[in-house]
């Protein structure tokens, strides 16, 4: 009886939660524990770091895992990082199931960055309203732009006072919807956003609000995580896992 981990926190990993409990897989889900009140999954859940690579190949062992499927954010890069080692050191198969990037259609503004640093080097010198839709922990790159008013969009509030003078927050947990974003953005009279390229559904909205608003995205590419086995569509991670995690390969 095969024992999966799912490294979690994306609709693509609720998706396969649900669909691995309706087979009735043994499976564990787990969250980093970033946020305070995670959406609950239909797996035994844990929640909490592993304790780098070297802790999540113990982890493995312990549990007697045969197979990981790495289901967490393109921008989750050192807990991909880590499961493509900890994988390696305890030799067991692991594959990611992962969004594909979005791309620019007709009518997009988009100018891409290869990382925080550079959303923040790319904001231009005359003050801005800028919607910073990336979360929390990486606001500190815009501490330096303080000629800017921010609207800052998190999942919880903020247990610290954020980098900024000027600055708006609005807690909300997505997926958001077009619409709505689009209502957001003209109330806070928003003139650029800031977005990482994160795939999927859950976030895009925004992209889809500035397109209809005719303002500038400023989008941040992913950073680069070791290569492994990646799919996109579930059917495609279900049947690895009846086939080619089966065989340890
Ligand atoms: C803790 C679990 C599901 C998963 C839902 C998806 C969609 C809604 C959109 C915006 C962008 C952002 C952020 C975002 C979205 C989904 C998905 C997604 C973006 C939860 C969740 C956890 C997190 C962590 C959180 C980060 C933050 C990033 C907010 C749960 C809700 C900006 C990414 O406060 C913090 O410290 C938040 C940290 C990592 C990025 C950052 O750097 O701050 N996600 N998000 C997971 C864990 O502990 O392991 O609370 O229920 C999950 C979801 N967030 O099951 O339906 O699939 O992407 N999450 C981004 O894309 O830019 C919001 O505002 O427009
Ligand atoms: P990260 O920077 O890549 O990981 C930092 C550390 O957090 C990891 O080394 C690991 O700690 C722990 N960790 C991360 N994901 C974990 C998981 N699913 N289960 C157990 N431990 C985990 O990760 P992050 O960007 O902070 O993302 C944290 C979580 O939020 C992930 O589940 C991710 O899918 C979700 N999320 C992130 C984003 C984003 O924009 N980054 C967006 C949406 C959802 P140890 O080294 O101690 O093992």
């Amino acid at each position: 009886m095969p024992r999966i981990l799912v490294l979690g926190g994306t609709s693509e990993a609720s998706r396969l939660a649900r669909a691995l409990a309706e087979r009735g897989d043994e499976a564990v889900f787990s969250y980093a524990g970033r946020t305070l009140s995670p959406v609950t999954q239909p797996l035994p859940t844990r929640i909490g770091g592993f304790g780098g690579a070297d802790g999540l190949a113990a982890y493995l062992r312990h549990e007697k895992v045969t197979a990981v499927i790495d289901a967490t954010h393109p921008f989750a890069a050192q807990m991909s990082t880590n499961a493509v080692h900890a994988c390696a050191q305890a030799d067991i198969p692991l594959a990611a199931f992962e969004r594909a990037p979005w791309q620019a259609a007709e009518g997009d503004r988009w100018q891409h960055v290869p990382d925080i640093e550079g959303a923040a080097d790319a904001l231009p010198d005359g003050a801005r309203r800028v919607f910073l839709a990336i979360g929390k922990q990486n606001l500190g790159a815009f501490a330096g732009k303080a000629q800017h008013h921010y609207l800052v969009r998190l999942v919880d509030p903020p247990k610290a006072p954020l980098p900024f003078a000027d600055v708006e927050v609005v807690i909300a947990r997505g997926p958001f919807e077009a619409d709505e974003d689009r209502a957001l953005m003209r109330k806070h009279r928003i003139d650029i956003i800031v977005a990482k390229n994160s795939g999927g559904t859950g976030a895009r909205a925004k992209l889809d609000a500035a397109r209809a608003l005719g303002l500038p995205v400023v989008m941040i590419d992913r950073p680069k995580v070791p290569a492994r086995k990646t799919c996109a569509r579930l059917g495609d991670i279900l049947h690895w896992l009846d086939h080619s995690a089966r065989l340890g390969v």
